[in-house]
C-alpha cells in the first residue's frame, strides 16, 4: 500500500521572529514538517506553496521524494530563485522527515550513517567597541564553543548591521512595515576590522576558530586590502566580501590573499556554486538545505563540493527555522566534507513552538537520533504567535546611495 499524501498546510507563526513551516500529513497518519522560511519575504513562499503547491501534493506517494522534487522542479517550467527553492525545499525536508519517520529510523541513517560524532557549531559574538567584543567572545567560550563569529562596531558609524551595544541581543530582522536605514562607510570598516579582528586574536590565543561576515559589502580591491590585513589573524573563514552576483571577480580575489573564503548563503541551486566550486574559488560553501530544494538537492551539492575538496559551513541565523537546522545537522552528520554548522540560537519562544531533539556538547551538536528530522512542532503554541512585518535593514553610503547587502 503506497503512503499517499493526504494534507498539506502551511504555517505562517512568529514565535520571537517569523516562520514558516510545511506540514504534510500521509494516510497512515503520518505528519512531516519543512521549513519555507525566507526572512523578509515570507509571505512570498508562504503563497507559493498555498496557492501552486499543495493541492499538487495531496494524492502523491509520500516514499517517492526524488520524484516529487524532480516533478516541483523540471516540471514548474520556472526553475530556480529563492522564493521556489524555499517552497519546494519544504516539501522536500518534510518528506525526508515523513520516511525516518516510516522507517523508524533518524535521517542521518537514511543518508547514510554518521561519519562523525557531532557536528561542530560556530555562534556569534558581537561588541561594540573592542572590550565589549572580548568580552562576548569570552561569554562564548566561556558556554563551550570552539569557533565564534566576530562583528564589531565601526568608528563613526552609529550602527552596523548585526552588532548589538552594551551585549543587548540583537535580531536580524526589525519588525515594521519597511525597513531600518543604518549608514555604512567602507573605509571606515576596512580601517577598524583588522584591529578588531588582532585584539580578539591576541586575546584568545591560537586556538578558538575565528569567523568575521563582511555581507556582500566590498569591491574586488576593497576585500583584497580586507584579506590582506587579516592574514595575520588567522580566520577560520572571511564570509561574503562580495555581493555574489558577479562571480568571475573572485579569481583576482583570490589569487591576491590566502585568507580562506566563505560564500553561498543567498545561493538557491548548484548552479549558483558550480563556478566557484569548481575553480575551488572558495574554501567553505554557505548554502543552506532549506533554501536550496531541500536534502535531496543539498546532498548533490555537497557531493559536487567534496570532488573539489570545498567544504559546507551551511547559514544558521535565527531566521533558519528548527526544522531546517535540524536538516542541517542530519546532512552534517552524514557528510564528509561539512565543516561547520552556523547557530545563531533562537529567542526563547521559538522553543515554545519548535520542539528540537539535538544536543549541544563540548561546542558539537547532535540532531538526536529520534525518527525522522526529530522537530515537533506545537500548532497550538504557533497559533498565538501573529505574523508581523519584519525586514534586515538597508545601508546607505554617506551621499544617501543604496550600499549593497
Ligand atoms: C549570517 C547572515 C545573517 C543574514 C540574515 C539574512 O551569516 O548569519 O549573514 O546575518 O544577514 O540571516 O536573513
Ligand atoms: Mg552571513
Amino acid at each position: 500500500m503506497p503512503r499517499t499524501i493526504v494534507a498539506a498546510d502551511v504555517i505562517v507563526t512568529s514565535p520571537g521572529r517569523n516562520f514558516v513551516t510545511l506540514k504534510v500529513t500521509t494516510s497512515d497518519g503520518l505528519v512531516g514538517w519543512g521549513d519555507a522560511t525566507l526572512n523578509g519575504r515570507e509571505l512570498a513562499v508562504a503563497s507559493y506553496l498555498r496557492d501552486h503547491l499543495c493541492a499538487l501534493l495531496v494524492g502523491r506517494d509520500a516514499d517517492r521524494i526524488e520524484d516529487t522534487w524532480q516533478y516541483l522542479y523540471r516540471g514548474a517550467y520556472w526553475r530556480r530563485g529563492p522564493v521556489t527553492m524555499a517552497a519546494i525545499g519544504a516539501v522536500d525536508l518534510a518528506l525526508w522527515d515523513i520516511n525516518g519517520k516510516a522507517l523508524g529510523v533518524p535521517v542521518h541513517q537514511l543518508l547514510g550513517g554518521p561519519v562523525r560524532d557531532g557536528v561542530m557549531i560556530y555562534t556569534h559574538a558581537t561588541g561594540w567597541d573592542v572590550p565589549e567584543l572580548l568580552e562576548a567572545v569570552d561569554a562564548k567560550r566561556e558556554q563551550g564553543f570552539l569557533a565564534v563569529r566576530a562583528q564589531f562596531g565601526v568608528p563613526g558609524l552609529d550602527t552596523v548591521y548585526g552588532v548589538s551595544r552594551s551585549g543587548a541581543a540583537y535580531e536580524p530582522a526589525g519588525r515594521g512595515v519597511g525597513p531600518k536605514v543604518e549608514v555604512w562607510e567602507t573605509s571606515a570598516y576596512l580601517r577598524h576590522a583588522p584591529v578588531a579582528l588582532q585584539a580578539v586574536r591576541d586575546h584568545v590565543g591560537p586556538d578558538l576558530h575565528l569567523l568575521h561576515d563582511a555581507h556582500h559589502r566590498l569591491t574586488p580591491t576593497e576585500a583584497i586590502r580586507l584579506g590582506k590585513s587579516l592574514e595575520g589573524v588567522d580566520l577560520f573563514w572571511l564570509e561574503d566580501v562580495l555581493p555574489a552576483e558577479n562571480q568571475q571577480l573572485l579569481r583576482q580575489v583570490r589569487a591576491q590573499t590566502h585568507v580562506p573564503l566563505a560564500i553561498g548563503e543567498v545561493f538557491n541551486s548548484v548552479y549558483d556554486s558550480l563556478d566557484l566550486v569548481s575553480e575551488r574559488l572558495i574554501d567553505y560553501l554557505r548554502v543552506a538545505v532549506g533554501h536550496v530544494g531541500g536534502i535531496s538537492h543539498y546532498r548533490k551539492i555537497l557531493a559536487h563540493a567534496e570532488v573539489y575538496q570545498v567544504k559546507a559551513g551551511p547559514h544558521g541565523p535565527s531566521d533558519v527555522s528548527p526544522v531546517s537546522l535540524a536538516g542541517s545537522l542530519h546532512v552534517g552528520l552524514a557528510t564528509h566534507n561539512f565543516a561547520v554548522q552556523e547557530f545563531m540560537g533562537y529567542p526563547a519562544e521559538t522553543y515554545e513552538v519548535f520542539r528540537p531533539g539535538w544536543s549541544i556538547r563540548d561546542g558539537y551538536m547532535h540532531p538526536g537520533d529520534a525518527p525522522g528530522l526529530g522537530v515537533e512542532v506545537d500548532e497550538k503554541a504557533a497559533a498565538a504567535f501573529a505574523y508581523e512585518p519584519a525586514y534586515l535593514p538597508v545601508a546607505r553610503n554617506r551621499d544617501g546611495s543604496v550600499k549593497d547587502w
